[in-house]
């Protein structure tokens, strides 16, 4: 996710189905790891109850659970900060612009669904001053679930950072409709 006013590079997409013939079982679990975090978040457990309301953002359209694990080897989704190169081919950027950025599950081998968070920008837990960690968090995870971005205002998978997302937040209606293309079909 970047900030406003960023050029947009949108990687290809070709193959939305395959998470869902990978997992053919209704109860779909996916664990997590977390490496590292900012310390403007504050402690292990804001960050990581902050990160699980963004799960839940996701798991409450789909039937995907999550579970954490202290694994990273086993994480389908390991999340963690970096500052400019951080071990990929996608070196972040200093305060502002790119926020953050995250694998399609099928994605690069073993970053497939990883979410990476630009440790240079001033992260808050939620709302109030900074960038909102939650609402980046969400989108991020969506494209670790194989989601690309919309062009819909209302979608979390919209490009550019809108501010914080706010206490009673939900997936916009272009993200359901998303997650039942990829998932809800696994259900029937
Ligand atoms: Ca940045
Ligand atoms: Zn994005
Ligand atoms: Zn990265």
């Amino acid at each position: 996710m970047e900030q406003a006013d960023a050029t947009i590079l949108v990687r290809s997409h070709d193959t939305p189905d395959v998470y869902c013939i990978l997992h053919s079982n209704f109860s779909l679990s996916c664990s997590s790891s977390l490496d590292n975090w900012s310390p403007k978040l504050g402690n292990e457990s804001l960050v990581l109850s902050t990160l699980s309301r963004a799960f839940s953002a996701w798991s409450e359209y789909s039937p995907l659970s999550f579970r954490r694990t202290s694994r990273r080897d086993k994480a389908d989704i390991a999340l963690s900060f970096g500052r400019y190169s951080h071990g990929d081919s996608y070196p972040f950027d200093g305060p502002g612009y790119v926020l953050a950025h995250a694998y399609y599950p099928y994605d690069y081998g073993a970053l497939g669904g990883d979410v990476h968070f630009d440790g240079d920008e001033d992260w808050s837990p939620g709302g109030g001053v900074g960038t909102d960690f939650f609402a980046v968090a969400v989108h991020e995870l969506g494209h670790s679930l194989g989601l690309s971005h919309s062009p819909d205002q209302g979608s979390i998978m919209f490009p550019y950072y809108r501010g914080a997302a706010g206490e009673d937040f939900h997936i916009g209606y272009d993200d359901i409709l998303a997650m039942y293309e990829l998932y809800g079909k696994c259900a029937l």
